[in-house]
C-alpha cells in the first residue's frame, strides 16, 4: 500500500509538472503589438507587404466590444447578384456594425495633421504616399508636394464620406494626378493601383477592401461597378482580394484610424467576408489577419482569443508619446464573446487631443474596459520596435495534447487515492 501511495504522489507530481510546462508555452506563442501613442491617436504599427496572420488586440477588443466576431458575421448571407448584396443579411450587419461604431467623422480640413499617425510606416515620422511608398510630408505644405486622394472620388457619389479618413488617403501631387477619377480595374481605360510605385508594393487588395468599406458604410452602392464607378467589376474585386492579402500596415492603419473615428474597416480583419458577401467561395489556405485558418471548404477551428494588457510606460521615443504593450494569447476551449453582452455602452470618450491644429476625440485605448478600467495589468515593458509573431498550429497541438496528458495523469492519481484509501479501510474493517 505505501508503494502504490507513492506511485500516486509521483502521478500527481508528474500532473503538475506537465501544467507548468503547458503554462509555460502557452505565454510562447502570444503575439504583441507594441502600441505608440500621440495624444489618444495610435500610431500605425504595421510593415507594407507583411503578410497580416493575426489580429490585433484593438481589434480583438472592438469586436468584444460591439458583441459580435467572424462566426457571428460570416453566419450571414451575401448574394450571387450585385443588384441583391445591398439587402442581403450581411450587407445590413456590416453597414449597422460600421456606422454605429463610426463616432467622429473627420473634417476635410483636419485629416492633414492626422496622416502622421495613420500613413506613417513602423511609427516613423514620414507619411507613405499611398500608391507609391514615397516618404512625404509630415507637415502639410498646403498641397505643393502632397495632397488627399479620394479613392472613392467625389464625381462618384462620396458624398458624406467625402472627407472620411478611411477613404482618403495621403499622396504624392503627381501619382493623385496620374489616376484622376478613374475607376481601378485590369482593363486599358482603368487604373492600377500598382502602377506607381514599379512592382515593390501591391495595393490591389488595399483598394479593394477601401471601396468595400464606402459600399458598405456609406451605402454608395449605385457608384461601385463598372467605369462609372470604382471597381471594373466584382470578378476584378474578388480576384485582387485574393491576390493581394492584408498586410500589417493595412492591419496597423485600422488600428489607428479606429483610434481617431471609432469604426474599423472590417474587410481588413476579416477579408474572408469580401467572399461571403458575393457569395463566392473562400480561397483554400487564405491568409488573413484571423489567422485561424478560415478560408478554405471544410477547414474549422473551435480556438477563440483572449487579450490581457501590460502596463503603459513612457519613453520619449517620439517626445511624450506614450506605449502600450497589448499582448495577444491563445485560450483553449473558453470562449470570451459575450463577456459584456446585454450591457449598454458608449464608445470611450477620452480627453481631447491635439494633433497638429485639430482637435479631436473618439476611440477607446488597447485594454481598456468599457468602464474606462483596465482589464488586465502586468509585469511592466520596455519600449521596442513594433512587433508581432504568429502562433504556430504544430506548437498549439502539442500544448493541447500536454494539457491532454496531465488531465488524464491527475484523473489516474486522484483515481489511484481513492482506490488506495478504500482499500486501507476495508483492511481496518477487516
Ligand atoms: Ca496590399
Amino acid at each position: 500500500m505505501k508503494r502504490m501511495s507513492k506511485w500516486a504522489a509521483l502521478l500527481l507530481t508528474l500532473a503538475l509538472v506537465c501544467g507548468l510546462l503547458s503554462g509555460l508555452t502557452l505565454n510562447a506563442s502570444a503575439a504583441t503589438v507594441n502600441y505608440v501613442y500621440s495624444g489618444s491617436y495610435v500610431y500605425n504599427w504595421g510593415t507594407r507587404e507583411e503578410v497580416a496572420t493575426f489580429l490585433s488586440p484593438m481589434a480583438e477588443e472592438w469586436y468584444k466590444k460591439y458583441n459580435t466576431d467572424y462566426d457571428d458575421l460570416a453566419s450571414l448571407s451575401g448574394s450571387s447578384s450585385t443588384s441583391s448584396v445591398p439587402s442581403s443579411a450581411l450587407y445590413k450587419e456590416l453597414q449597422s456594425l460600421m456606422k454605429g461604431a463610426h463616432k467622429y467623422i473627420t473634417s476635410y480640413k483636419s485629416t492633414t495633421s492626422m496622416y502622421k499617425c495613420t500613413d506613417c510606416e513602423a511609427n516613423g515620422s514620414r507619411i507613405s504616399s499611398f500608391y507609391s511608398g514615397k516618404l512625404i510630408g509630415p507637415s502639410w505644405d498646403s498641397g505643393s508636394t502632397w495632397n488627399r486622394e479620394h479613392t472613392w472620388p467625389n464625381s462618384k457619389g462620396s458624398g458624406d464620406a467625402e472627407n472620411d479618413i478611411m477613404m482618403l488617403r495621403p499622396t504624392s501631387v503627381s501619382e493623385n494626378s496620374s489616376r484622376g477619377n478613374a475607376a481601378y480595374g485590369k482593363s486599358s481605360s482603368y487604373y492600377n493601383p500598382n502602377s506607381e510605385s514599379g512592382g515593390k508594393y501591391d495595393l490591389r487588395g488595399d483598394v479593394a477592401r477601401i471601396c468595400l468599406y464606402v459600399y458598405c458604410r456609406w451605402g454608395n452602392t449605385s457608384n461601385m461597378w463598372g467605369s462609372g464607378g470604382v471597381m471594373e467589376s466584382k470578378d476584378v474585386l474578388i480576384e485582387w482580394m485574393e491576390a493581394d492579402p492584408v498586410d500589417t500596415w493595412e492591419l496597423g492603419r485600422n488600428d489607428a484610424v479606429q483610434s481617431i473615428t471609432g469604426t474599423r474597416n472590417v474587410f481588413v480583419d476579416y477579408p474572408e467576408l469580401a467572399f461571403i458577401l458575393f457569395n463566392e467561395d473562400i480561397p483554400k489556405n487564405y491568409q488573413s489577419p484571423s489567422g485561424e485558418g478560415k478560408g478554405g471548404a471544410g477547414m474549422t477551428t473551435t480556438t477563440t482569443t483572449t487579450t490581457t494588457t501590460t502596463t503603459t510606460t513612457t519613453q520619449g521615443q517620439q517626445g511624450g508619446i506614450t506605449t502600450t504593450t497589448t499582448t495577444r494569447g491563445q485560450s483553449g476551449n473558453t470562449t470570451t464573446k459575450g463577456q459584456q453582452g446585454g450591457t449598454t455602452t458608449t464608445a470611450e470618450q477620452l480627453s481631447q487631443e491635439q494633433v497638429g491644429n485639430t482637435t479631436a476625440t473618439g476611440g477607446f485605448r488597447p485594454g481598456m474596459a468599457l468602464d474606462g478600467k483596465k482589464t488586465t495589468t502586468t509585469a511592466a515593458t520596455t519600449t521596442t520596435a513594433a512587433s508581432e509573431a504568429n502562433t504556430d498550429p504544430l506548437s498549439e497541438n502539442l500544448l493541447w495534447i500536454v494539457l491532454a496528458g496531465a488531465g488524464v495523469l491527475l484523473i489516474a492519481g486522484i483515481v489511484i487515492i481513492v482506490l488506495v484509501n478504500r482499500k486501507k479501510n476495508k483492511d481496518i474493517i477487516g
